[in-house]
């Protein structure tokens, strides 16, 4: 009988380690360009802004590059979002050639 629950323990665990990936959608890594900072605050602005975003992850933004370096949960929101928060505060973003879109 102990075994049995042992077993069942055993499943549920495996079921929510299995299931977990699923539930999270996929990390996505991208980089936007950014127009319009002209100095070393602005790099800031677009980061909180960035940050606020449901679903991202991680944001770094390069105000040397001009580019904005985003991690974010592709089941949460997407590209537009993020563009649209950098948008928000004043900059252009736009998706670094070569990413490709979602
Ligand atoms: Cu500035």
């Amino acid at each position: 009988m102990k075994k049995k629950i042992l077993i069942l323990i055993a499943s549920i665990a495996l079921m929510v380690l299995a299931g977990g990936p699923l539930l999270a959608g996929e990390i996505k890594d991208i980089t936007l360009d950014v127009t319009g900072m002209t100095c070393r605050m602005c790099p800031k602005a677009v980061k909180k802004s960035i940050s606020n975003v449901e679903g991202v992850k991680e944001v770094e933004v390069s105000y040397k590059e001009k580019e904005a370096q985003v991690k974010y949960d592709e089941d949460e929101t997407g590209v537009k979002e993020i563009i649209e928060a950098v948008e928000k505060v004043g900059y252009g973003a736009s998706l670094k050639a070569g990413m490709p879109s979602d």
